[in-house]
Protein backbone atom coordinates (compact mmCIF):
# COMPACT_ATOMS: atom_id res chain seq x y z
CA UNK A 1 0.00 0.00 0.00
CA UNK A 2 1.28 3.59 -0.63
CA UNK A 3 2.67 5.62 1.90
CA UNK A 4 0.35 8.81 0.87
CA UNK A 5 -3.23 6.68 1.93
CA UNK A 6 -3.84 8.17 5.37
CA UNK A 7 -4.15 5.23 7.67
CA UNK A 8 -6.96 2.90 6.26
CA UNK A 9 -7.98 5.48 3.81
CA UNK A 10 -8.80 2.44 1.47
CA UNK A 11 -11.53 1.38 4.66
CA UNK A 12 -9.53 -2.53 4.31
CA UNK A 13 -8.20 -2.42 7.64
CA UNK A 14 -10.37 -5.38 9.43
CA UNK A 15 -12.70 -3.40 12.70
CA UNK A 16 -12.05 -5.51 15.76
CA UNK A 17 -15.81 -7.46 15.52
CA UNK A 18 -15.72 -7.81 11.60
CA UNK A 19 -17.29 -6.07 9.14
CA UNK A 20 -21.06 -5.76 8.53
CA UNK A 21 -21.14 -7.88 5.57
CA UNK A 22 -19.70 -10.85 7.74
CA UNK A 23 -22.43 -10.35 10.10
CA UNK A 24 -20.54 -11.64 12.95
CA UNK A 25 -22.09 -9.19 15.87
CA UNK A 26 -25.08 -7.18 15.40
CA UNK A 27 -23.43 -4.02 17.33
CA UNK A 28 -21.93 -0.84 15.53
CA UNK A 29 -19.22 -1.47 13.76
CA UNK A 30 -16.40 0.86 14.52
CA UNK A 31 -13.76 2.12 11.59
CA UNK A 32 -9.88 1.69 12.75
CA UNK A 33 -8.57 5.15 12.65
CA UNK A 34 -11.39 7.17 11.84
CA UNK A 35 -14.10 9.13 14.40
CA UNK A 36 -17.24 8.97 13.17
CA UNK A 37 -20.73 11.01 13.70
CA UNK A 38 -24.23 9.93 12.40
CA UNK A 39 -24.74 7.00 10.26
CA UNK A 40 -21.82 5.98 8.30
CA UNK A 41 -21.62 2.51 7.15
CA UNK A 42 -18.78 0.18 5.82
CA UNK A 43 -20.09 -1.45 2.91
CA UNK A 44 -18.44 -4.17 0.75
CA UNK A 45 -18.48 -5.02 -2.94
CA UNK A 46 -21.06 -6.45 -4.65
CA UNK A 47 -23.52 -5.36 -1.62
CA UNK A 48 -27.12 -4.36 -2.48
CA UNK A 49 -29.67 -1.46 -1.15
CA UNK A 50 -33.10 -1.56 -1.26
CA UNK A 51 -34.63 -1.60 -4.85
CA UNK A 52 -31.65 -3.62 -5.81
CA UNK A 53 -29.12 -0.92 -6.60
CA UNK A 54 -26.08 -2.38 -6.31
CA UNK A 55 -23.37 -0.04 -4.55
CA UNK A 56 -20.46 1.24 -5.92
CA UNK A 57 -16.85 0.17 -4.42
CA UNK A 58 -14.45 2.10 -6.11
CA UNK A 59 -11.24 0.06 -5.14
CA UNK A 60 -10.32 -2.88 -3.11
CA UNK A 61 -13.46 -4.80 -1.31
CA UNK A 62 -14.86 -2.14 1.46
CA UNK A 63 -15.70 1.70 1.33
CA UNK A 64 -18.08 4.05 3.42
CA UNK A 65 -20.88 5.64 2.89
CA UNK A 66 -22.24 8.53 4.65
CA UNK A 67 -25.85 9.06 5.68
CA UNK A 68 -27.86 12.04 6.22
CA UNK A 69 -25.45 15.08 7.92
CA UNK A 70 -22.85 11.73 8.67
CA UNK A 71 -19.28 12.85 8.81
CA UNK A 72 -16.09 10.79 8.95
CA UNK A 73 -12.85 12.44 10.34
CA UNK A 74 -9.17 11.72 11.42
CA UNK A 75 -6.26 13.84 12.84
CA UNK A 76 -3.50 14.36 10.51
CA UNK A 77 0.39 14.99 11.51
CA UNK A 78 1.62 17.70 8.95
CA UNK A 79 3.73 19.81 8.26
CA UNK A 80 2.89 23.62 9.43
CA UNK A 81 2.94 26.43 6.79
CA UNK A 82 3.11 23.66 4.01
CA UNK A 83 0.03 22.83 1.10
CA UNK A 84 -1.28 19.60 0.86
CA UNK A 85 -3.45 17.99 -1.56
CA UNK A 86 -6.11 15.63 -0.55
CA UNK A 87 -6.85 13.04 -3.32
CA UNK A 88 -10.03 10.55 -2.34
CA UNK A 89 -12.87 8.38 -4.10
CA UNK A 90 -16.55 9.14 -4.33
CA UNK A 91 -19.44 8.00 -5.70
CA UNK A 92 -23.00 9.07 -5.28
CA UNK A 93 -25.65 6.04 -4.57
CA UNK A 94 -28.65 7.59 -6.09
CA UNK A 95 -29.44 9.48 -8.86
CA UNK A 96 -30.09 12.55 -6.90
CA UNK A 97 -28.42 15.64 -6.52
CA UNK A 98 -25.57 14.02 -3.69
CA UNK A 99 -21.99 16.51 -2.42
CA UNK A 100 -19.90 16.33 -0.21
CA UNK A 101 -18.24 18.06 2.04
CA UNK A 102 -14.36 18.08 2.70
CA UNK A 103 -12.95 20.08 5.13
CA UNK A 104 -9.56 20.97 6.69
CA UNK A 105 -10.70 23.62 9.20
CA UNK A 106 -10.90 26.64 8.72
CA UNK A 107 -10.55 25.50 4.89
CA UNK A 108 -13.79 23.71 3.34
CA UNK A 109 -14.72 22.68 -0.01
CA UNK A 110 -18.12 21.06 -1.18
CA UNK A 111 -17.84 18.83 -4.18
CA UNK A 112 -20.96 17.74 -6.41
CA UNK A 113 -21.06 14.25 -7.33
CA UNK A 114 -24.29 15.31 -9.32
CA UNK A 115 -22.16 15.07 -12.46
CA UNK A 116 -21.25 11.62 -13.64
CA UNK A 117 -17.83 12.18 -15.71
CA UNK A 118 -17.25 8.31 -16.77
CA UNK A 119 -19.52 5.18 -16.79
CA UNK A 120 -17.92 3.52 -13.83
CA UNK A 121 -19.91 5.34 -11.51
CA UNK A 122 -17.12 6.96 -9.63
CA UNK A 123 -13.79 9.09 -9.91
CA UNK A 124 -11.25 10.08 -8.07
CA UNK A 125 -11.24 13.80 -6.63
CA UNK A 126 -8.79 16.12 -5.34
CA UNK A 127 -9.34 19.55 -2.84
CA UNK A 128 -6.05 21.31 -1.07
CA UNK A 129 -5.69 22.82 2.21
CA UNK A 130 -2.91 24.75 3.87
CA UNK A 131 -1.70 23.44 7.43
CA UNK A 132 -2.08 26.21 9.76
CA UNK A 133 -0.57 23.78 12.57
CA UNK A 134 1.35 20.47 12.67
CA UNK A 135 -2.19 18.16 13.36
CA UNK A 136 -5.14 18.78 11.46
CA UNK A 137 -8.75 16.90 11.20
CA UNK A 138 -9.68 15.99 7.82
CA UNK A 139 -12.89 15.82 8.13
CA UNK A 140 -15.56 14.07 4.97
CA UNK A 141 -19.53 14.95 5.64
CA UNK A 142 -22.34 14.41 3.68
CA UNK A 143 -24.16 17.86 4.06
CA UNK A 144 -27.63 16.34 2.55
CA UNK A 145 -30.86 15.37 3.86
CA UNK A 146 -32.15 12.94 1.77
CA UNK A 147 -35.49 11.60 1.91
CA UNK A 148 -34.24 8.40 1.11
CA UNK A 149 -31.23 6.99 3.99
CA UNK A 150 -29.95 4.49 1.87
CA UNK A 151 -28.71 7.27 -0.32
CA UNK A 152 -25.63 9.49 0.23
CA UNK A 153 -21.98 9.42 -1.32
CA UNK A 154 -19.39 6.54 -0.93
CA UNK A 155 -16.19 7.60 -0.17
CA UNK A 156 -12.54 5.23 -0.84
CA UNK A 157 -9.04 5.66 -1.06
CA UNK A 158 -8.12 8.75 0.80
CA UNK A 159 -4.21 9.83 -0.07
CA UNK A 160 -2.58 12.89 0.80
CA UNK A 161 0.28 14.48 -0.51
CA UNK A 162 2.36 17.56 -0.10
CA UNK A 163 2.73 20.09 -2.91
CA UNK A 164 5.99 21.36 -3.55
CA UNK A 165 6.00 24.58 -5.05
CA UNK A 166 7.41 23.93 -8.46
CA UNK A 167 10.49 27.06 -9.62
CA UNK A 168 9.88 29.18 -12.08
CA UNK A 169 11.91 28.97 -15.26
CA UNK A 170 14.03 31.90 -16.54
CA UNK A 171 12.41 31.32 -20.47
CA UNK A 172 8.73 31.08 -19.57
CA UNK A 173 6.14 32.83 -17.02
CA UNK A 174 4.18 30.09 -16.40
CA UNK A 175 4.21 28.03 -13.35
CA UNK A 176 4.20 24.75 -13.50
CA UNK A 177 3.90 24.90 -17.35
CA UNK A 178 4.21 20.85 -17.66
CA UNK A 179 1.18 20.23 -15.29
CA UNK A 180 4.06 17.56 -13.37
CA UNK A 181 3.67 19.32 -10.12
CA UNK A 182 0.39 17.97 -8.33
CA UNK A 183 -2.17 15.76 -6.33
CA UNK A 184 -1.39 12.36 -5.64
CA UNK A 185 -2.70 10.04 -8.11
CA UNK A 186 -2.68 6.20 -7.33
CA UNK A 187 -0.74 4.13 -10.19
CA UNK A 188 -3.44 1.80 -10.82
CA UNK A 189 -6.14 4.13 -11.09
CA UNK A 190 -6.88 4.80 -14.88
CA UNK A 191 -9.12 7.57 -14.67
CA UNK A 192 -7.12 10.21 -13.68
CA UNK A 193 -8.40 12.71 -11.05
CA UNK A 194 -10.75 15.27 -11.22
CA UNK A 195 -10.08 18.84 -10.19
CA UNK A 196 -12.93 20.82 -9.04
CA UNK A 197 -13.04 24.58 -8.96
CA UNK A 198 -10.53 26.56 -7.06
CA UNK A 199 -10.10 30.02 -7.51
CA UNK A 200 -7.33 30.34 -4.77
CA UNK A 201 -4.31 29.97 -6.13
CA UNK A 202 -2.02 30.17 -3.45
CA UNK A 203 -3.36 27.31 -2.16
CA UNK A 204 -4.46 24.84 -5.67
CA UNK A 205 -4.14 21.67 -5.54
CA UNK A 206 -2.35 22.19 -9.07
CA UNK A 207 0.22 24.90 -7.99
CA UNK A 208 0.02 27.96 -10.01
CA UNK A 209 -3.35 27.05 -12.12
CA UNK A 210 -6.67 27.96 -10.88
CA UNK A 211 -10.17 25.84 -12.20
CA UNK A 212 -12.60 28.48 -12.60
CA UNK A 213 -15.67 27.14 -13.28
CA UNK A 214 -18.34 25.16 -11.68
CA UNK A 215 -17.12 21.72 -13.28
CA UNK A 216 -14.07 19.66 -13.01
CA UNK A 217 -11.39 19.55 -15.21
CA UNK A 218 -9.40 16.30 -15.08
CA UNK A 219 -5.63 15.79 -14.34
CA UNK A 220 -4.27 12.58 -16.22
CA UNK A 221 -1.07 10.21 -16.16
CA UNK A 222 1.37 9.08 -18.94
CA UNK A 223 0.40 5.36 -17.56
CA UNK A 224 -3.38 5.48 -18.60
CA UNK A 225 -3.17 8.59 -21.54
CA UNK A 226 -1.20 9.90 -24.01
CA UNK A 227 0.59 12.90 -22.37
CA UNK A 228 2.38 15.37 -24.39
CA UNK A 229 5.44 16.39 -22.37
CA UNK A 230 6.65 14.60 -18.86
CA UNK A 231 4.49 12.41 -16.69
CA UNK A 232 1.13 14.34 -16.35
CA UNK A 233 -1.22 16.54 -18.36
CA UNK A 234 -4.68 18.07 -18.26
CA UNK A 235 -8.11 17.22 -20.05
CA UNK A 236 -10.26 19.79 -20.69
CA UNK A 237 -13.63 17.41 -19.90
CA UNK A 238 -16.00 20.08 -19.31
CA UNK A 239 -16.51 21.95 -22.20
CA UNK A 240 -16.97 25.78 -21.54
CA UNK A 241 -17.35 24.60 -18.04
CA UNK A 242 -14.37 23.77 -17.35
CA UNK A 243 -11.16 26.14 -17.12
CA UNK A 244 -7.93 26.26 -16.18
CA UNK A 245 -6.64 29.53 -15.85
CA UNK A 246 -3.07 30.76 -14.34
CA UNK A 247 -2.25 34.66 -13.86
CA UNK A 248 1.42 35.37 -15.33
CA UNK A 249 3.64 38.04 -14.90
CA UNK A 250 4.44 40.34 -18.27
CA UNK A 251 5.72 43.87 -18.79
CA UNK A 252 3.41 46.28 -20.49
CA UNK A 253 3.56 46.98 -24.18
CA UNK A 254 5.25 43.88 -24.67
CA UNK A 255 4.85 41.26 -27.17
CA UNK A 256 4.67 37.93 -26.02
CA UNK A 257 3.84 34.16 -27.34
CA UNK A 258 1.55 31.52 -25.60
CA UNK A 259 2.53 28.50 -27.12
CA UNK A 260 0.93 25.04 -25.39
CA UNK A 261 0.61 21.50 -26.92
CA UNK A 262 -2.94 20.14 -28.13
CA UNK A 263 -3.64 17.01 -27.43
CA UNK A 264 -5.56 13.55 -27.90
CA UNK A 265 -5.62 11.67 -24.75
CA UNK A 266 -6.03 8.11 -26.74
CA UNK A 267 -8.84 7.33 -24.23
CA UNK A 268 -11.35 7.00 -27.40
CA UNK A 269 -12.65 10.68 -27.03
CA UNK A 270 -14.45 11.27 -29.68
CA UNK A 271 -13.28 13.74 -32.24
CA UNK A 272 -13.75 16.98 -33.10
CA UNK A 273 -11.11 17.93 -30.43
CA UNK A 274 -11.00 21.94 -29.85
CA UNK A 275 -9.85 24.15 -27.47
CA UNK A 276 -9.92 28.08 -26.61
CA UNK A 277 -7.30 29.54 -25.48
CA UNK A 278 -7.17 33.46 -23.81
CA UNK A 279 -4.32 35.23 -23.37
CA UNK A 280 -4.74 38.69 -21.82
CA UNK A 281 -7.14 40.33 -24.77
CA UNK A 282 -6.49 37.35 -27.03
CA UNK A 283 -8.94 34.39 -27.90
CA UNK A 284 -8.38 32.16 -30.23
CA UNK A 285 -9.43 28.39 -30.88
CA UNK A 286 -7.37 25.44 -32.17
CA UNK A 287 -9.01 22.17 -33.75
CA UNK A 288 -6.79 18.97 -33.06
CA UNK A 289 -5.75 17.94 -36.34
CA UNK A 290 -4.85 14.26 -35.98
CA UNK A 291 -1.53 12.91 -37.31
CA UNK A 292 -0.52 9.37 -37.61
CA UNK A 293 3.05 10.14 -36.22
CA UNK A 294 1.72 12.35 -33.13
CA UNK A 295 -1.23 12.67 -30.13
CA UNK A 296 -0.29 16.15 -30.02
CA UNK A 297 0.71 19.63 -32.01
CA UNK A 298 1.84 22.74 -30.74
CA UNK A 299 -0.51 26.03 -31.05
CA UNK A 300 0.27 29.58 -30.34
CA UNK A 301 -1.35 33.11 -29.92
CA UNK A 302 0.33 36.13 -29.69
CA UNK A 303 -0.73 39.21 -27.58
CA UNK A 304 0.50 42.14 -26.27
CA UNK A 305 0.81 43.15 -22.23
CA UNK A 306 -1.58 45.53 -20.88
CA UNK A 307 -0.38 44.81 -17.53
CA UNK A 308 2.45 43.35 -15.05
CA UNK A 309 -0.12 40.19 -14.89
CA UNK A 310 -1.54 38.69 -17.67
CA UNK A 311 -4.45 35.85 -17.56
CA UNK A 312 -4.52 32.75 -19.87
CA UNK A 313 -6.96 30.02 -19.80
CA UNK A 314 -8.14 27.63 -21.70
CA UNK A 315 -11.59 25.59 -22.02
CA UNK A 316 -12.83 22.51 -24.34
CA UNK A 317 -15.13 24.34 -27.39
CA UNK A 318 -16.84 21.00 -27.29
CA UNK A 319 -18.66 18.49 -25.27
CA UNK A 320 -17.06 15.48 -25.84
CA UNK A 321 -17.79 11.93 -24.88
CA UNK A 322 -15.60 8.23 -25.27
CA UNK A 323 -16.83 6.42 -28.38
CA UNK A 324 -17.19 3.19 -26.79
CA UNK A 325 -19.40 4.36 -23.98
CA UNK A 326 -21.02 7.33 -25.32
CA UNK A 327 -21.33 8.94 -21.86
CA UNK A 328 -18.08 8.89 -20.15
CA UNK A 329 -16.56 12.99 -20.30
CA UNK A 330 -13.59 13.29 -22.17
CA UNK A 331 -11.21 15.90 -24.22
CA UNK A 332 -8.95 17.59 -25.33
CA UNK A 333 -5.70 17.85 -23.45
CA UNK A 334 -3.40 20.53 -22.74
CA UNK A 335 0.32 20.66 -21.62
CA UNK A 336 3.33 22.09 -22.23
CA UNK A 337 2.43 25.72 -21.19
CA UNK A 338 4.68 28.69 -22.22
CA UNK A 339 4.67 32.10 -22.09
CA UNK A 340 7.67 33.84 -23.81
CA UNK A 341 8.73 37.40 -24.33
CA UNK A 342 8.74 37.40 -28.56
CA UNK A 343 10.37 40.61 -28.26
CA UNK A 344 9.91 41.84 -31.69
CA UNK A 345 6.88 41.51 -34.30
CA UNK A 346 9.49 39.65 -36.21
CA UNK A 347 8.56 36.49 -35.47
CA UNK A 348 5.13 36.69 -36.02
CA UNK A 349 6.31 38.10 -39.45
CA UNK A 350 8.59 35.09 -40.48
CA UNK A 351 5.27 32.87 -39.28
CA UNK A 352 3.37 35.21 -41.90
CA UNK A 353 5.34 35.14 -44.53
CA UNK A 354 5.73 31.10 -44.20
CA UNK A 355 2.46 30.86 -44.26
CA UNK A 356 2.36 33.30 -48.13
CA UNK A 357 4.94 31.28 -49.34
CA UNK A 358 3.36 27.64 -48.64
CA UNK A 359 0.50 29.11 -49.77
CA UNK A 360 2.03 30.48 -53.19
CA UNK A 361 3.73 26.63 -53.38
CA UNK A 362 0.31 25.12 -53.05
CA UNK A 363 -1.11 27.04 -56.31
CA UNK A 364 2.16 26.27 -58.28
CA UNK A 365 1.36 22.48 -57.52
CA UNK A 366 -2.34 23.05 -58.15
CA UNK A 367 -1.42 24.46 -61.69
CA1 LIG B 1 3.25 17.48 -18.72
Amino acid sequence: MSKSLVPNGDFETRPSNGFPSEAISDGPTEIPNWKTNGTVELVSSGEKVGGGMLLIVPRGMHAVRLGNDAQISQELTVEKGATYAVTFSAARTCAQLESLNVSVPPASQTVDLQTLYNVQGWDPYTISFEAGDDKVQLIFSNPGMEDDPECGPIIDDIAIKKLVAPDKPKDNAVVNSGFEFGPWMFPNVSLGVLLPTNLDEDTSPLPGWMVESNRAVRYIDSNHYAVPEGKRAIELVSGKEGIISQMVETTPDKLYSLTFSLGHAMDKCKEPLAVMAFAGDQAQNFHYTPDSNSTFQVASVNFTARADRTRIAFYSVYYNTRTDDMSSLCGPVVDDVRVWFSGSRRNQVQVLLGVGLAFWAYLLVLV
